[in-house]
């Protein structure tokens, strides 16, 4: 028998019964048919139903997250690709048009005008060697000598290694103390900074003649005046660089009672000790310790390693003379 009839029947016998006047009875009767009646099935309580779509979304997140991750790396991998495959079409560009050149300026001028590795021949008849050039950032012709992008190779090395240079100059690489030498001795070279931070944003210092002599005397800098918006952390007059020579971690060439490079993890041309340390160690991002990371301080203070950094140089006054001359509508502007 169904709750309705049930409900029926006792409605039924409880008007007999009063009729019969048996309050006894009636209770009895109440009793049991409370024992027959199913108990109400509880509904879902709020609680449990919030801990299920909480347990839902967890795992939403969880199958987004990885899948975030596996397009990152997709993403990071395809860059890789497109950058080894602009070098690979920059070279066969170079090689087909037999372009030949002193710094990236000239490349640019004989006809390179993608960024990538090239050959080059400084005008001192000591050889060869490969660059990475910039050929887009503001009129291009950049010869890059150090580049940060994402880590992958280790900065904290010593005299000899930063002499000849090391990593990949489709990546991460110091050119070479003497490489720079050999370039900045052809004529008066201005120097560019891009600097980023982990968030993205860009800023650069420039500065409009830059040297370093040779090994002899430590490959000491010389450094024009500042313009830009990273502010001047390499020319600054305290902790700056100018006229410092460069120092490694075992080559201490600083004017610090101590050794900077092993104390700032770096190789630079320390005073005592820096505003700027872009060979420091690759914290990306804030960092606790003190001055070790990629710091510009006059952009992100010395807790802030910075993502990525380039130097680069090229004849001082290219793109004045370039807008200038005729028969230059090859180069393009950025
Ligand atoms: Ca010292």
């Amino acid at each position: 028998m169904d709750i309705m009839n049930w409900a029926i029947f006792t409605q039924a016998l409880l008007i007999i019964l009063l009729t019969n006047g048996g309050t006894s009875q009636i209770s009895s009767i109440v009793t049991n048919t409370r024992q027959i009646l199913p108990s109400p099935t509880p509904l879902p309580s709020q609680c449990s139903l919030n801990d299920r779509l909480l347990d839902i979304l967890q795992d939403t997140v969880k199958g987004l997250t990885s899948k975030v991750d596996t397009l990152q790396d997709t993403v990071h991998a395809l860059q890789l690709e497109v950058a080894t495959l602009k070098t690979d079409l920059a070279q066969v560009t170079a090689t087909k048009q037999g372009v030949t050149g002193r710094d990236c300026v000239e490349l640019n001028k004989n006809g390179a005008k993608l960024s990538g590795v090239y050959t080059i021949e400084p005008a001192d008849d000591r050889g060869q060697f490969e660059v990475y050039c910039d050929m887009e950032t503001d009129g291009g012709g950049w010869t890059v000598f150090q580049k940060r992008v994402d880590g992958s190779v280790d900065f904290y090395r010593g005299w000899q290694q930063y002499k000849l240079g090391f990593g990949n100059l489709n990546g991460e690489f110091w050119l070479g103390n003497d490489f720079i030498n050999r370039l900045t001795s052809q004529e008066r070279y201005e120097l560019r900074v891009d600097l980023e931070d982990t968030s993205g944003i860009k800023k650069y210092a420039l500065y409009d003649s830059f040297s370093i002599t040779s090994e002899r005397t430590g490959y000491q800098l010389s450094l024009g005046t500042y313009s830009g918006d990273a502010g001047d952390s390499l020319g600054v007059a305290n902790y700056g660089s100018k006229g410092m020579k460069f120092s490694t971690k075992d080559m201490d060439n600083d004017v610090y009672s101590g050794n900077c490079a092993t104390q700032f993890k770096g190789a630079w041309w320390y005073s005592n000790c820096h505003s700027a340390n872009l060979n420091g160690l690759y914290h990306h991002g804030a960092h606790t310790t003190f001055a070790d990371g990629i710091n510009w301080k006059s952009f992100k203070g010395h807790h802030y390693s910075l993502k990525r950094t380039e130097m680069k140089i090229r004849p001082a006054g290219f793109k004045f003379r370039t807008a200038s001359s005729s028969g230059s509508a090859s180069v393009v502007v950025g």
